[in-house]
């Protein structure tokens, strides 16, 4: 008995492993390190995230997610709320107005 719940475990987590599926995300108010910092550690903090790696310079979020888990719009919406944009969703304006001020857009000059 237990074997064959080991084997079902086993199975499931090949099952899962190879449904990944990859994105980019336009991240164009994305300011500096710190907006770097807080987009990558909220957005790897969801459920469903593989692989989330952002482009400062090129201000794109590459991500891997497992679609079944998280859907892009989610990942979009977590984005907003931590008070940037992402692709065509515009950042939450109350999350916006919390950031500091080297995080907001013309702040590092
Ligand atoms: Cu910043």
């Amino acid at each position: 008995m237990k074997q064959i719940l080991i084997t079902l475990t086993i199975l499931s987590l090949i099952a899962c492993s190879g449904d990944t599926t990859k994105a980019d995300i336009a991240l164009n108010t994305m300011q500096c390190g710190m907006c770097e910092n807080t987009i990558e550690e909220g957005v790897k903090a969801l459920d469903g995230v593989v692989a989330f790696d952002v482009d400062l310079e090129k201000k794109v979020g590459h991500i891997e997610y497992k679609a079944g888990m998280v859907d892009l719009s989610a990942i979009e919406k977590a984005i907003s709320a931590l008070g940037y944009s992402a692709n065509n969703t515009q950042a939450d304006a109350v999350a916006y107005e919390s950031l500091a001020p080297c995080c907001k857009i013309g702040g590092m000059h």
